[in-house]
């Protein structure tokens, strides 16, 4: 009888023990769980402009090594461009530049400026990087500039673009512009 009391005791303590191993464990677990991680997210500003917002501009097609386009403006309005940009992950932020230009010639030239916005909680790193274009476009980068933006940072670019020989008549042609937005610390310079 003596026995049967004693094992349930040292049941007990041995339980107590196993029981404060365990909640210490747990405390820790949590202090992990609930340390938070930066965000990184940029975005489009709405400020969108371009050179031509009536009367068309037409360029000489440009040199291969250079950004370059000579340019003048005309004194008709044939051609146009829309910018339009989405939110594509409904997320409250516009992430994707459509460029639809519309009713263009061999030789329609445009100028197009636009920020991006470090709008995530840890510094990046904006790099001007692809633009989807069709063989009828020349499309080419202005500024490709590089450098650190903290959380609310703004970033401008712009790019140009001259429509090839190539195009067909009276034709329609759509592009997306890619901007790729690195954590300062990876990005190579
Ligand atoms: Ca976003
Ligand atoms: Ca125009
Ligand atoms: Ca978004």
């Amino acid at each position: 009888m003596r026995g049967a009391k004693i094992i349930p005791l040292i049941l007990c303590v041995a339980l107590g023990f196993a029981g404060v191993g365990y909640a210490a464990w747990t405390e820790k677990l949590t202090v992990k769980g609930t340390a938070k991680m930066g965000e990184l997210d940029w975005c489009y500003k709405d400020n969108v402009t371009q050179l031509d917002t009536g009367y068309d501009y037409i360029a000489e097609p440009g040199v291969t090594d250079s950004n370059d386009f000579e340019f003048r403006q005309t004194d008709r309005n044939v051609g146009s461009t829309k910018v339009l940009l989405q939110d594509t992950d409904g997320d409250g932020d516009k992430d994707n530049m459509v460029v639809t230009v519309s009713n263009v010639y061999p030789g329609y030239y445009n100028n197009i400026q636009f920020q991006v916005k470090n709008n995530g909680t840890v510094p990046l790193v904006f790099r001007a990087a692809d633009v989807n274009t069709p063989p009828e476009l020349d499309v080419r980068w202005v500024d490709t500039s590089r450098y650190p933006q903290k959380a609310g940072d703004i970033n401008s670019f712009s790019f140009h673009f001259r429509v090839n020989d190539s195009v067909k008549e009276q034709a329609t042609y759509k592009f997306n512009i890619d901007i790729k937005a690195t954590q300062w610390n990876e990005a190579k310079f």
